[in-house]
């Protein structure tokens, strides 16, 4: 903060030494208003390249531009209320004296401005304050700083800046429907049936079945289960699993409260199964997605097949710097709601697939082996279509492999974020290729051994290529131990991973299944623990691939790997229920991770696999009782399941299924899984909106909401695999 503070303009109050102008009900409405975080989310014209420079944000203004909006610093999303009164309040300097315009407004038409300023700034930093009536209520309310006209070029810096007014906490008052929470989808009818209540009560509450025609069909008393730790709620939980009579829209009603309808029947689980298998092709890159297949509304060109404005995918140079070759990586699924393309995360979620290939063959569920179950090019090809579709991306990670080196590309996407929404044909970013990594290099090899056992008998040739690239980077990865990927970076994610002691175990484990070489069996380390697994963390599925496969592995290995699963799965069902909202993730920090959801489907995977082991019953109860968490019994009463359940997400970040910003886009096919509550609010929208939220409530149902609110191809594998489980029981 500058130490001179003086009258600028009769309208500018003389500041130094004033307190703070917060009292108890007052809201900040601006995010990083110091820049103690680097600049996001303010944002700067093209024309008006910023940087945070000594904790404050500092601008190259150009000279020649007509309107004061042609140069501009600006924050967006910002919540304005009717009728309330806003104070703007920054401190700003330039290398001339200038007079700049600084408004509080509508970022779009008709662009309603409730304060409109003119700050006249010298070298010396002033503190400016302005306080106006909004005459507008929108939660998209932008704050200015306009430069545009300037005769000559300078430097603006600007700190400290800050809006704060409105009467509405952060979020405002989150309307959460009634307070009955139940699976909004549906209830197994030979399944558990159970629903979750808010209410302080202490004594039992009294509760009704109602069929669609408003008549009780069953009655009983709720548990108090008392204070629930993850969402700061007080619950009750109400029992109706001995009802088992098939019907659509029962609701459950306690008191004058009334839950949204679900329906009670068998085969509950069949579109989800498809539909969260058709997620991967409706996200494939390099191929166009037909309407034939999808519906006009989900049709789309082919996207990264070097045709303008595209800059790749079929020949992509390294990051520069780094390598001299270029490769054709087209092919594989998009990540989430970018256009990345990611060798750990997309060979776990191509694992995941294949494994739910083998757990279908291994139990005998020949819906999970079907050619046709999905609506794909390649239905009718003769080959299951989840292998077909896993090939797509297992082609692609095939091609991230550097041929003279055996080594694999971490990852490859564009040079700086695209905005919202970008179809991904109209992509026009450079993208490169990041340097190889020892994670990556490992992940190709335990998907691709796993490629080449099962597509043996489909495919003899596409199986030797698999094995071939396998043992090649098994080999690479050996003599390259400590390539790690660097956190952070720039239009991609990171994926980054310093510990790969896990992705030498479980590319063993895979290796070992498919060869038999007792070489790497000594490489097989890891063990599953109640942590389980994640992109970052693979050691798990070591454990995982043993117990899918008893007869490739010695006895004593299998019996212990069955031993682990089962005593994890045993902690996961405790977790289940000492929670109001029965979930199987209950994390020991006692925060919500990014992706939640897919920690609640991952940990419902180890479950179903102590099921296939045991077929005890306990398992297959809280399996299903981990889908009742994902469909609406949660303390938002929030569906993370796109189409399913009357509250379902519609506005997961993505650029193409962008409907919240652009109507002529379709909201998230059916099917796709939200990353769901996550402690870490990572974005601006979550940190605008959930401050200080319970863990299980730091979720937002908004396209902005890229930390709590995204898709991604890990999650989806991981919900196509229980769907599957579940429709297959
Ligand atoms: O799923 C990833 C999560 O575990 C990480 O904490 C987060 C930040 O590194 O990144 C998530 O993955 C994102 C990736 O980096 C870029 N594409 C979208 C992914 C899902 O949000």
């Amino acid at each position: 903060m500058p130490a001179t503070l003086r009258l600028s303009a009769a309208c500018v109050l003389l500041l130094a030494g004033l307190a703070a102008p917060a009292h108890a009900d007052s809201y900040e409405r601006l995010l990083n208003g110091g820049f103690d975080s680097g600049r996001d989310p303010w944002w700067s014209s093209q024309n008006t390249p910023s940087r945070v420079e000594s904790g404050r944000l500092c601008a190259d203004v150009p000279a020649g531009t007509t309107n004061p909006w042609d140069s501009m610093i600006g924050q967006n999303d910002v919540p304005l209320e009717d009728g309330q009164s806003y104070t703007l309040r920054f401190t700003a300097s330039a290398s001339r004296d200038v007079t700049i315009r600084t408004t509080v407004q509508l970022a779009g038409p008709p662009h309603t401005t409730p304060l409109d300023q003119r700050p006249e700034l010298t070298a010396t930093p002033r503190t400016f304050e302005y306080t106006a009536t909004s005459n507008v209520s929108d939660s998209h309310g932008q704050v200015s700083f306009q430069m545009g006209g300037a005769t000559e070029p300078y430097t603006l810096c600007l700190d400290e800046i800050s809006l704060v007014g409105g009467v509405l906490p952060p979020g405002g008052v989150r309307d959460l429907g009634s307070p009955v929470r139940v699976n909004q989808h549906g209830y197994a009818t030979s399944g558990p049936k159970r629903a979750t209540i808010v209410d302080p009560g202490t004594r039992p509450l009294s509760w009704r079945l109602l069929d669609t025609r408003g008549a009780a069909v069953a009655q009983g008393r709720t548990r108090v289960h008392g204070a629930d730790a993850m969402s700061g709620d007080h619950v009750h939980v109400a029992d109706f699993s001995s009802v088992r009579k098939a019907g659509t829209g029962y609701t459950l009603a306690v008191g004058d409260q009334v839950s949204l309808p679900f329906d009670i029947g068998d085969d509950l689980y069949d579109d989800l199964r498809r539909d969260a298998l058709a997620y991967f092709y409706h996200n494939r890159s390099g191929i166009p997605i037909e309407a034939a297949y999808v519906g006009d509304a989900y049709a789309r060109p082919a996207g990264h097949l070097g045709v303008a404005p595209n800059q790749g995918d079929t020949r992509v140079p390294c990051l520069p710097g780094t390598c001299d070759h270029t490769l054709d990586v087209r092919g594989g699924w998009y990540d989430a709601g970018d256009h990345g393309k990611y060798v750990v995360n997309g060979a776990l979620a191509a694992w995941q697939l294949m494994d739910l290939y083998e757990r279908s063959r291994g139990q005998g569920d020949r819906e999970g082996t079907r050619d046709g179950l999905l609506r794909i090019p390649e239905a009718g090809n003769g080959v299951p279509d989840v292998l077909d579709e896993a090939r797509w991306e297992v082609e692609f990670l095939l091609r991230m492999q550097v041929p003279a080196s055996g080594l694999v590309h971490h990852k490859a996407h564009d040079a700086a974020w695209t905005g919202h929404p970008t179809i991904p044909h109209l992509d026009a970013q450079p993208r490169h290729l990041y340097p190889p990594s020892t994670a990556a290099t490992l992940n190709l090899a335990a998907a691709g051994a796993q490629c080449a056992r099962i597509w043996k008998v489909w495919d003899r040739a596409f199986a030797r290529r698999c094995l071939e690239a396998a043992e090649t980077a098994w080999r690479a990865a050996r003599a390259h131990p400590g390539l790690y990927a660097p956190p952070g970076g720039e239009g991609g994610g990171a994926y980054d991973d310093t510990d790969v002691s896990d992705e030498f175990s479980w590319a063993a484990a895979e290796l070992y299944a498919t060869t038999g070489k007792r070489s790497y069996l000594p490489f097989v380390t890891t063990k599953l623990t109640a942590d389980g697994f994640s992109w970052q963390s693979t050691g798990a599925l070591a454990d995982l691939t043993v117990a899918r496969l008893p007869g490739r592995f010695p006895a004593a290995m299998f019996a212990a790997a069955r031993k682990r699963v089962l005593s994890v799965a045993d902690g996961y069902v405790r977790d289940t229920y000492t929670q109001g909202y029965a979930n199987p993730y209950l994390p020991a920090d006692g925060k919500y991770v990014w992706g939640s959801a897919s920690a609640t489907t991952n940990s419902a995977v180890i479950m179903a696999t102590a099921y296939d082991l045991t077929r005890g019953r306990r398992y297959r109860e809280a399996v299903l009782e981990s889908m009742d968490y994902l469909l609406g019994r949660n303390a938002l009463n929030q569906s993370y399941i796109t189409g399913y359940g009357e509250r379902a997400g519609r506005n997961q970040h993505h650029r193409f299924w962008a409907h919240q910003i652009d109507a002529s886009l379709p909201i998230p096919a059916p099917g796709s899984l939200a990353g769901g509550p996550n402690s870490g609010l990572q974005d601006p929208v979550a940190q605008r909106n959930l401050a200080g939220c319970a863990p299980a409530k730091c979720y937002i149902d908004d396209i902005g909401s890229w930390s709590t609110n995204e898709v991604a191809i890990n999650w989806n594998s991981s919900l196509a695999w229980i769907a599957a489980f579940t429709d297959s029981l």
